[in-house]
């Protein structure tokens, strides 16, 4: 008895040694210390042992049992350790490999013209003013000097949402709003961007939505001269540094005298060609002196103090610089058109 164990010891350590794996290493555990094992068969058999034999047979058979199962953890560290050499091997990662390109979106183009034009502006001390979309009747149009039986207050030309209130046709209204707050103390000098709106049929160069920039400047000893020499910047800024800008008569409500504004052409630098259609000039805003009564209204003395004011429509400065033919592509978020305005 003494010897098959002794025998069973051997065997079992020897197949332990050679398994290769962690399931063969279990199978041999099954094997030689399972229930219906060897081991635990002699253990079984040692009723029939004289008591002088017994302890000393229950003792050797426990030490054999010791040293299979010592072999088998022993061997079980080993092998789960080189499983995890393996995993780590083949799982490494690479650092000096080029990373995977992150997707930049791109500006906007008519987030870039109006930023450009921010920039410029706070450059010269401007503020840039917000104002609500949804206006008063009064903000839009009375405080404006677009009295009650004014055209352009006709329901076919704006969003009305009640008879008092519309969707803003300018951003004027955000101009007369922050002249109010200023209490009748210039200087005031400050730039409005954006959203308006109006009832037109949308083609190719009309929206029922758009965006504007306007700027107001209101302080003593201001005159046309100002007038012209901040919107030269503006235009050179805009279409380049050999622009020229020529201003014509015209009319607003809110300004007197009022002009429109045109710059040299940029393609042609005033020869005539298709962009400035022949003539040499390509018509980019409306600007003007303050209209006395727009002064008196916000609370601002027109004795003392003059202003001028100007605005221009985005869609059309940015369908210009970039050649864009439709004012649609701006709203229908084709990417193919929104990509090309990628900076780097
Ligand atoms: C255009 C012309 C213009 C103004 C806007 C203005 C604002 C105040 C007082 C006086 Cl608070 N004027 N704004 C003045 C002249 C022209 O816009 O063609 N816009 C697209």
């Amino acid at each position: 008895m003494q010897e098959t164990l002794k025998q069973l010891e051997t065997e079992a350590i020897a197949k332990v040694e050679a398994a290769s794996s962690l399931k063969e290493v279990n199978d041999i555990r099954v094997q030689y210390l399972g229930k219906k094992g060897p081991i635990t068969e002699v253990l079984r058999g040692m009723g029939k042992l004289s008591a002088e034999e017994r302890p000393k047979m229950g003792a050797l058979a426990n030490e054999v049992r010791e040293q299979i199962a010592n072999a088998i953890a022993e061997k079980n560290e080993q092998l789960e350790a080189e499983e995890v050499k393996k995993k780590l091997a083949s799982q490494t990662i690479d650092v000096t490999l080029p990373a995977s390109p992150i997707k930049m979106g791109a500006r906007h183009p008519l987030t870039i013209v109006v930023e450009d034009i921010e920039d410029l502006f706070i450059g010269m001390g401007y503020t840039v003013e917000e104002g609500p979309e949804v206006e008063t009747d009064y903000y839009n149009f009375e405080a404006l000097n677009l009295p009650k039986e004014h055209p352009a207050r006709d329901m076919q030309d704006s969003f009305y949402i009640t008879e008092d209130t519309l969707m803003r046709t300018q951003t004027s209204p955000v101009q007369a709003r922050t002249l109010e707050k200023y209490k009748g103390q210039g200087p005031v000098k400050i730039i409005c961007p954006g959203k308006v709106y109006r009832r037109d049929s949308d083609d190719a160069t009309h929206s029922h939505q758009f965006m504007q920039i306007e700027g107001l400047v209101v302080d003593h000893n201001i005159s046309m001269s100002d007038l012209k020499g901040t919107l030269e910047t503006v235009a050179r800024k805009m279409f380049g540094e050999d622009r020229d800008i020529r201003l014509r008569p015209s009319f607003f409500p809110f300004t007197e005298p009022s002009v429109e504004v045109d710059v040299s052409c940029f393609k042609c630098g005033g020869k005539g060609c298709s962009v400035c259609k022949g003539t040499g000039w390509i018509e980019i805003l409306g600007a003007g002196m303050v209209h006395p009564n727009v002064l008196k209204m916000s609370g601002f003395d027109p004795d003392t103090y003059q202003g001028f004011a100007f605005g221009m429509g985005v869609e059309r400065i940015a369908m210009l610089k970039y050649g864009i033919d439709d004012i649609r592509h701006f709203y229908t978020n084709d990417m193919r058109f929104t990509k090309q305005f990628k900076q780097d």
